[in-house]
């Protein structure tokens, strides 16, 4: 690690001020240019000891930029994880209200809830999807604390993966009733088809990105609890949103999830 224990705790303070009164930052890296990613991952889990400490419920785990298209985008080879908030979590066909967000976009997800705990190293598919109780589709709101959402992947994984607000629901599916690889997305904003795609855009199969989380944990000392619900990262590219606009989406045999931006 490169930087001391009072910077970590200096950053986590201001992304999280950032995030809970939506205002915009530079990227941390441009005034720490020598972290690591032990220290972004630092000041994502002090951020996430303060919402702890606060009261705040974690109410699942995230897997981001797993999509190959926004890796190639990114220049990156590896996902990052982060974790969503009690908060965040915005009922099927609720409203988000904007004045709360900076700049949020919408990413559809096939989202995953354990019955078993799974720890890695060596977590494979299929581990993963022995392990998994049941899948169903969720819509992801990312909104990063970064200005026009300029960031290098060590900032991002600090400001706890762009991670906001989540919508989940639908039909809820056994993991081996579905092929998720050939799972169709339709995403859809006032009524318009603006995205779509399958599951195997994500890493090949979803659940990868499930076992790509439970290695990082497992290389922390962690593991995924049994009961978790963990996001598995946008099947597309992540589509912005402004007031006013309804979102909606489609899963092949899953149902639909939506949300309204006021
Ligand atoms: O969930 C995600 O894929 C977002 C990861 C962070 C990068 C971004 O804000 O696009
Ligand atoms: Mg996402």
């Amino acid at each position: 690690m490169k930087l001391d224990k009072t910077t970590i705790d200096k950053l986590a303070e201001h992304l999280e001020y950032c995030e809970l009164n939506a205002r915009d930052t530079l990227k941390i890296t441009d005034d720490h240019p020598d972290m690591d990613w032990d220290d972004a991952y630092a000041i994502q889990d002090e951020i996430r000891r303060r919402k702890i400490a606060r009261g705040t419920r974690i109410a699942g785990l995230k897997a981001g930029l797993t999509s190959f298209a926004k890796m190639k985008q990114m220049g990156v080879e590896t996902p990052v994880f982060g974790f969503v908030t009690d908060y965040g979590a915005i009922p099927d066909g609720g409203e988000i209200k904007m004045k709360e967000l900076i700049h949020p976009k919408v990413e559809p997800e096939i989202v995953f809830v354990m019955k078993r705990a799974l720890k890695g190293p060596g977590c494979h598919i299929g581990a993963v999807l022995a392990a998994t109780d049941f899948i169903m589709p969720g819509i992801e709101v990312i909104d990063s604390r970064y200005r026009d959402f300029k960031f290098d992947l060590k900032s991002v994984i600090a400001d706890n993966t762009s991670s906001s607000r989540f919508v989940v629901g639908g039909r809820i599916k056994v993991a081996d009733a579905v092929d998720m690889r050939t799972l169709g997305v339709v995403l859809e904003k006032n009524g318009e088809v603006v995205a779509l795609g399958a599951g195997a855009a994500v890493l090949g199969h979803p659940a990868t990105a499930i076992a790509l989380l439970a290695n990082h944990l497992g290389a922390r000392g962690e593991e995924i609890p049994a009961g978790a619900m963990i996001l598995s990262g946008g099947i597309t590219e992540a589509v912005a949103v402004k007031s006013g606009d309804n979102i909606t989406l489609r899963v092949q045999d899953l149902g639909s999830v939506s949300c309204r931006f006021v």
